[in-house]
């Protein structure tokens, strides 16, 4: 089996290197003990710790790199000239180092461009359903849809994300009828009149394809284009841009019993298979998206470190998108039952979701939000600027 590699950290960035036969863990060690004395790679990175369990439950090694971007990336091309290495290992290091440290993703979707790396965008929640967990009969009508997608986009909205069908844990699925007579009145109405991007979040293809013809731009799955098979297709067939999201599971039983040997390895690879999924279709990679989907088949602990550790998913060279907007665990943490009234709660998400990498944050309370994003950005902004000698 190829080794698996991860990255994380600021600054000083750790590359975990999965699954290397001893006999390579050694002669990395050995390359990198020759470096530090004298082969020229000037301040040579360190070898963390070696053959320690990624995760408690990973039988496989893991062998540990630390560094500055500029080092390791030097290391990688040092490796690069010896045998008997990972094959392709140093090509590997450079990949998943840019993708990590890259933030200038735009995505150009039907005409509408979303600058990620301007600052972080606002996809407004409008659910035309009369049964969501948080807002569920609010806006189930179509004038009483339209007139909150209108606030949301004055209070700074990027992007209007309109669902017909709940997801809610234990949902029952909705028919396709159902959802289309819901959902597609709005988006015609809103795409003649807003110029904001309109995304349908529905993992029906059928669904998203009268979504699209009816001026929608992107496409918001919940299963990562893995309930309909049609819907990468689909989006390729429009030219959209796909939000590619983790569930373990389906909306009905995705709670009963959510187990991971490895939750971030797993759901990295779910994604990472989602967006060759999309491309195989004819999605413009640089047209799609990632979301660990926060609540979806996961546990309180299970989200809490997704979001801790959310910059890893950076390394997959893709935008991330974060939708913990007013979550059950949030409610969890601060035993607050009632939904509403958990805006501080997803403030505190939105931001540290922001410094740890999310580009585009999926919230209810637009205006509060837009506030807790321009704030975050600012500061995220001033100490990306003091680093900056590091990262060249
Ligand atoms: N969460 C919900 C629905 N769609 N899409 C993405 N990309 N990420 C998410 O985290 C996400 C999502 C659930 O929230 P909501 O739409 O408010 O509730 P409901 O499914 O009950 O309508």
């Amino acid at each position: 089996m190829e080794p698996v590699l991860r990255i994380s950290g600021r600054g000083s960035l750790t590359i975990t290197i999965q699954g290397p036969t001893s006999g390579q863990a050694n002669l990395l060690r050995e390359i990198i003990r020759s470096s530090d004395s004298g082969a020229g790679l000037g301040a040579a990175p360190s070898l963390l710790e070696e053959n320690r369990p990624c995760s408690p439950s990973l039988t496989s090694s893991a062998t540990a790199l630390t560094g500055t971007p500029r080092e390791l990336k030097r290391l990688a091309r040092f490796f690069a000239s010896h045998r008997g290495l990972p094959v392709g290992l140093s090509e590997k290091i450079d990949s998943l180092l840019d993708n990590y440290l890259r933030s200038d993703y735009k995505i150009t979707s039907r005409g509408k461009v979303l600058d990620l790396g301007l600052r972080t965008h606002l996809m407004g929640v409008l659910n035309v359903t009369p049964d969501s967990f948080s807002d569920g009969g609010l806006y189930a009508g179509t004038e009483r849809a339209l007139a909150h997608a209108r606030e949301m986009a004055a209070a700074g909205a990027d992007i209007i994300d309109i669902g017909g069908e709940s997801t809610r844990p234990g949902a029952e699925p909705l028919s396709e009828e159902e959802e289309l007579s819901r959902i597609i009145p709005v988006i015609e109405r809103l795409s003649a009149e807003l110029p904001v991007p309109l995304s349908v979040d529905t993992y029906k293809a059928t669904v998203a394809r009268e979504a699209l013809a009816a001026g929608a731009s992107i496409v918001n799955d919940i299963s990562g284009l893995r309930f309909s098979p049609d819907m990468a297709k689909t989006a390729a067939d429009y030219g959209a841009a796909v939000v590619i999201m983790h569930i373990q599971g389906t909306p009905r039983d995705m709670q009963q019993h959510p187990v991971y040997a490895d939750v971030i390895g797993e759901i990295m690879e779910y994604l990472a298979q989602g967006i060759e999924l999309a491309v195989k279709a004819g999605v413009d990679r640089e047209k799609t998206l990632i979301d660990p989907g926060i609540g979806f088949g996961k546990t309180l602990e299970h989200n809490l470190e997704i979001l801790n550790r959310l910059d890893e998913f950076k390394g997959l060279g893709r935008p991330i998108v974060l939708g913990t907007s007013r979550k059950r665990f949030i409610g969890a943490v601060l035993n607050i039952p009632a939904p509403e009234q958990r805006v501080d709660g997803t403030a505190a998400t939105v931001a540290l979701g922001i410094e740890r990498g999310a580009r585009i944050v999926r919230v209810h309370d637009v205006g509060r939000m837009a506030q807790v994003a321009r704030m975050t950005d600012a500061i995220v902004k001033a100490s990306t600027k003091s680093q900056a000698p590091n990262h060249k």
